[in-house]
């Protein structure tokens, strides 16, 4: 199986400015996508009633096109929800919020993505606390995905946004301690490039725990448009034997239409298709 191309449509205005490409609605963004030659779209929706199975799965049928994972950010933009906040009451709010994250995309095909919503510990959160409530939360939801026949995805990210764990080696390790092990991890280039050492050797090292990569520049433009050197990245994770996803989480640098065209040529550039 050859890895796949997608790109990222936001149904959230609140996060204007953020990494997303397409803004004008699952419709626009599915469209576009389609007329690129993109395999699937990945959505950032407010919530789980933003993706009605009915309505998703006429459009994927429509323009050919898969989804491949659902963020859960919202949870965090919109509510502020978060696995391991020290109120009891919104912890169980976010776990709720991700429960119904993950029935909508399973419905989809699709994985859910836990990235902002994983939190942080400080102030009266110990970092052995935050832990258990995240172990907790992810054996969890993790068997929940597994009856969905979906894996659920957690996202490592940078240090500027958590201090969880911020490497793709520290991901292994963690998802080592879960009893599920239907948790993978998503490896976002774009904070790769600011946490690890290598990228490549990253990926191949984490590969088999890898289950969808963020396809960003070093500055979070498209793909080719900062400085990370993506021939040995692409060439190590076909070697390493990754067949998923390739998502286009960036922003939509110069614009929507150009930033996915120019994920696309790269895309193409790197994998000849
Ligand atoms: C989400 O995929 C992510 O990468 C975070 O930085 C939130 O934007
Ligand atoms: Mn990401």
């Amino acid at each position: 199986m050859p890895v796949k191309i997608s790109v990222t449509v936001s149904l959230v205005p609140e996060a204007k400015g953020g990494p997303f490409v397409f803004w004008d609605g699952l419709e626009d963004g599915m469209k576009q996508a389609a007329e690129l030659g993109y395999d699937a779209v990945e959505i950032f929706p407010p919530g789980p009633e933003a993706i009605p199975a009915d309505v998703v799965r006429s459009l994927m049928t429509k323009h050919g096109l898969a989804v491949a994972a659902v963020g859960t950010g919202g949870g965090w933009v919109k509510h502020k929800l978060t696995l391991t906040h020290a109120d009891e009451t919104i912890r169980a709010k976010a776990r709720e919020f991700i429960s119904k994250m993950i029935a909508a995309a399973g419905a989809l095909g699709a994985p859910a993505i836990i990235g902002s919503m994983q939190g942080r510990w400080g102030e009266s959160v110990s970092k052995e606390m935050a832990f258990v409530w995240l172990a907790d939360a992810l054996n969890d939801l993790g068997e929940q995905a597994k009856k969905l026949g979906v894996p659920l995805l957690y996202e490592p990210l940078n240090r500027y946004e958590t201090n969880l764990f911020c490497t793709v080696a520290d991901g292994v390790s963690f998802l080592n301690t879960l009893q599920t092990t239907n948790v993978k991890l998503l490896a976002d280039l774009y904070h790769m490039n600011i946490e690890e050492v290598n990228l490549a050797d990253a990926l191949v090292a984490g590969e088999t725990h890898i289950g969808h990569i963020h396809f960003a520049d070093s500055n979070r433009r498209p793909a080719g448009l900062g400085h990370t050197d993506f021939r040995p990245i692409a060439d190590a994770v076909v070697r390493a034997g990754y067949d998923g996803y390739f998502s286009a989480e960036v922003f939509a640098y110069p614009n929507s239409r150009q930033a996915a065209e120019q994920t696309r040529a790269k895309f193409r550039e790197l994998f000849g298709r």
